[in-house]
């Protein structure tokens, strides 16, 4: 029975291993503090964020609900923000930096036209690495996702990201709902299968 039971465990492992979705990769941010600019507070109107320490945008919940969202008010205020994330620690297999973005026309919450991210060991010094892309651009009432993905891993403790918005498209908010740095994954490799000599 003992020896039964063992292979119903390692059936039950199995299932559950291959059944993993693949996007479920390890979000270094998850829980980790940012500073934000423009960010006025307590007095400000501007910023609608928490008090520090920050977690809205890395608390892991995502959804298109104004309670997951969090941002900046007011038209012609914001027409650029820079969020600097602090992984805690040099991270040296750094891959996916992701952005999820509200984008609600009919409330005048609009989209980014560019998103740039940054990656730094010291805090100070910069390197860009890349713009990110939303595939789901043009679409509303939506959470537009905007990525971008290295060919090769990357080290850094802190990730800057630079928001833009167009100047005809201000609104009356700009809201996030969180921000991402995956774990680095290595392309799939492709399977090499015997080739025959069907002669
Ligand atoms: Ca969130």
């Amino acid at each position: 029975m003992k020896r039964v039971s063992l292979l119903v465990l390692l059936a039950m492992i199995t299932v559950s291993v291959l059944s993993t979705p693949a996007s479920a990769q390890l979000n270094y941010a998850l829980g980790k503090s940012y500073t934000v600019d423009p960010l006025l507070t307590p007095s400000s109107v501007w910023w609608l964020g928490e008090d520090p320490p920050y977690t809205k945008w890395t608390d892991g919940s995502s959804n298109f609900v104004w309670g997951d969202m969090t941002g900046w008010q007011g038209p012609d205020y914001v027409s650029s923000a820079t969020i600097v994330l602090d992984l805690g620690e040099t991270k040296t297999d750094i891959g996916k930096v992701q952005v999820d973005q509200m984008v609600s026309h009919v409330s005048t919450v609009y989209e980014c036209n560019q998103i740039k991210c940054y990656g730094s060991e010291n805090g100070v010094d910069f390197t860009f690495w890349g713009d990110l892309d939303a595939p789901g651009m043009g679409g509303d009432e939506i959470i537009l996702v905007w990525s971008w993905e290295p060919t090769e891993a990357k080290t850094a403790r802190y990730v800057k990201y630079e928001l833009y918005w167009p100047s005809e498209n201000q609104g009356s908010h700009k809201l996030l709902s969180e921000i991402y740095v995956f774990k680095y994954q290595a392309p799939a490799s492709s399977v090499s299968l015997p080739w025959y000599n069907m002669e």
